[in-house]
């Protein structure tokens, strides 16, 4: 294998990551190798910088200092580092909530007019959840749920409302643990409180309120995220896309989104198409304007307009480098600063847009809700400004673009399994208690330059359907699969096993479903809750057949996410180290074993997307088992 098929799977990466070396570009893998070795006790969680008198760092090996300043041993030095990871990535996911519900308020108070209710029946049924009167004007349901959902933020007793949406048996499980989160912002709070210096010195306890803050996250703020956006931008529906860097068009004015929040690339899609700028595009001497997508953006303008991906974290860098790029608009997450560096390369304008996300030297056009149309017209004239600044020498644009359908949301499941006029997911818990789907799995999260490009996501998951297993999917690891053609119904009869083939063709969708960003990961949790209210795959969501896995990871908030998943009953397998090797033993034992006895699910730690496959479909297996049910009709 070269050196650059290591570094990613991707023909069309691998095409561009020639032309970075070509042209001495640094990327995220030379930076990667410029970092090595990296620090040995950060990768085991031994190091802490949590007060003034370390850092400190614990020797893994038992000969040093097995205790810092104040006394933390590996336990407590290994869990407090990780509880605060859980909280940094609730807390970015939840305030991406916050904002939207922001937005709703704005819209409900007439402050912002880009915006308005596109989905009424999900706005009455959250104002139903949230025990809001529906008799009554739109707007008016529309501004006191706003403000109840902005409540759930500062709420300081009770449970979130979410909650309630999980099976009665898994709140009892949390209640009984003492994990049913209470507010969102009072979990991140707690988390950081305890992990100071001198608070909570228990890892199991460490562990506990990390489980609840993330709780806070998937039955809170990313739920929270999903939903508004659903109710403001419109309910997904099955959509055709393309992905992958041939979708940046050599004759055209290129602008990426990239980032998570939807709210201002929403208006970047209207603007695009807005007939003055698409005017002046043309005198500019370019065919029209092409917006395309990288990370979570991409993701959400994906499954609502068809805009097209141009690819996942690993490819942020890697489309400036295509020279093709006029302008980069980014909101907040998983935006490498290193995209200023690249952009001063070529005629590319990275452009900040959200006060919260800032670079030194970059040109900030901030987005307000107010003013939202207005701001993403000014950003896309500027690209439209730009394109005569293109050094058409250096342009260099793949071929490779794959189709793919997105849109998958819990209600369509319904709809497309059950039927328009008898929605039900009936059809979904009969596939699987008969064996011919063996089971369920969801595959999420990042890329990590640590692991070749799109190599464990791909290779589980082929190897997932290949047992009849159905995929459902989000964030880049959604975009690694559809790049390599698993997202289009024909995938069933390439790849998927005689059972999931069945279904894929007799329902027409494709055997790895796209649900959409990182926060819509709470989409899984509903649709799963579905599974269990229509009966027959056990009381709780630890009964049904299914298991979760983050291959590739590098945010915080995929730990939240795991987390959340274990929290929830889901069996979760993680990928990339350090994650896999962790420095306390007693952490690790509790996070693998103890949990079970707690939530009723554990974390598997592994390096090996095919074993990842094996673990995952055993404990599908298991649970097919515990439920009595046949083994899988094809085995
Ligand atoms: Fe060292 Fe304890 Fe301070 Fe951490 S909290 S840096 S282990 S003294
Ligand atoms: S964008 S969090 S790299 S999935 Fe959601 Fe991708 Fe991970 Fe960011």
């Amino acid at each position: 294998m070269s050196d650059i098929e290591q570094k990613s799977i991707d023909t069309a990466a691998q095409e561009v990551l020639k032309k970075a070396e070509a042209e001495n570009i640094q990327t995220v893998w030379d930076r990667l190798e410029s970092q090595q070795p990296q620090c040995g006790f950060g990768m085991l969680g031994l190091c802490c910088t949590v007060c003034n008198m370390g850092p400190c760092r614990i020797d893994p090996f038992g000969e040093g200092a097995q205790a810092g300043v104040c006394g933390a041993n590996a336990d407590t030095i290994a869990a407090r580092n990780l509880a605060r990871k859980i909280a940094a990535g609730a807390s970015a996911h939840s305030d991406h909530g916050r904002d939207v519900a922001h937005t709703l308020m704005l819209l409900s108070a007439g402050h912002t007019h880009d915006y308005e209710v596109l989905d009424v029946e999900k706005l009455k049924t959250l104002a139903v959840e949230f025990g809001i009167d529906i008799n009554k004007p739109k707007e008016q349901i529309t501004q006191e749920l706003a403000e109840k959902l902005l409540r759930e933020f500062g709420r300081q007793e009770g449970e979130l409302v979410f909650t309630k949406r999980a099976p009665k048996k898994r709140q009892q499980t949390w209640q009984n643990s003492g994990i049913t989160p209470r507010g969102i912002d009072r979990e991140i709070v707690e988390t950081l409180h305890t992990t100071n210096v001198g608070v909570d010195n228990d890892y199991k306890n460490l562990i506990k309120t990390g489980l609840r803050c993330a709780l806070s996250d998937g039955w809170g703020g990313s739920m929270l995220a999903t939903d508004v956006q659903d109710i403001i931008l419109g309910s997904p529906q099955p959509i055709r896309g393309k992905v992958n860097l041939g979708v940046l068009k050599e004759n055209c004015v290129n602008i990426v989104v990239h980032g998570h929040e939807p709210i201002l690339s929403e208006m970047a899609v209207k603007a695009s198409n807005d007939p003055e700028l698409v005017k002046l595009a043309r005198e500019k001497g370019a065919a029209g304007i092409n917006l395309a997508g990288i990370c979570c953006t991409a993701n959400e303008v994906l499954m609502r307009h068809g805009i097209a991906v141009a690819g996942n974290f690993l490819q942020q860098e890697l489309a400036i480098i295509t020279g093709a790029v006029e302008v980069m608009m980014v909101d907040v997450q998983c935006i490498m600063p290193a995209l200023k560096e690249v952009a001063s390369c070529f005629h590319t304008k990275l452009i900040t847009t959200n006060p919260k996300a800032r670079f030194p030297g970059v040109e900030h056009i901030e987005f307000h809700p107010d003013k939202a149309y207005e701001v993403a017209k000014q950003i896309i004239k500027l690209g439209i400004d730009n394109f005569v600044n293109r050094n058409k020498e250096r342009v260099n644009i793949p071929k490779q673009e794959m189709d793919l359908v997105a849109g998958f949301t819990k209600e369509i499941v319904f709809q497309i399994l059950g039927g328009r006029y008898r929605a039900t997911y009936r059809p979904l818990n009969e596939a699987i208690i008969s064996g011919r789907l063996r089971g369920l799995a969801g595959v999420v999260g990042c890329n990590n330059p640590k692991q070749t490009h799109d190599l464990f996501h791909t290779t589980l998951v082929k190897e997932l359907i290949k047992k009849d297993v159905l995929v459902l999917q989000t964030g880049c690891s959604a975009i690694a699969c559809a790049k390599q053609g698993l997202l289009i119904p024909e995938a069933a009869k390439l790849y998927a096993g005689r059972g999931l083939q069945e279904i894929c063709e007799a329902v027409g969708i494709p055997p790895v479903l796209h649900l959409g960003s990182c926060v819509d990961n709470s989409r899984i949790l509903t649709a799963a809750s579905h599974i269990i209210e229509e009966g027959g795959l056990g009381q709780d969501l630890s009964d049904i057949p299914a298991a979760g896995c983050a291959p590739e990871w590098m945010s915080e908030k995929a730990i939240t996410i795991g987390f959340y998943f274990v929290a929830s009953g889901v069996y979760t397998v993680f990928g990339a180290s350090p994650f896999a090797t962790l420095g306390s033993h007693n952490l690790t034992d509790y996070l693998t074993k103890g949990l079970e006895g707690v939530v009723g699910a554990r974390f598997e730690f592994c390096d090996d997307p095919i074993k990842m496959a094996e673990l995952m479909i055993a404990h599908i297996d298991k649970k097919r088992k515990a439920l009595n049910l046949k083994p899988a009709m094809y085995e």
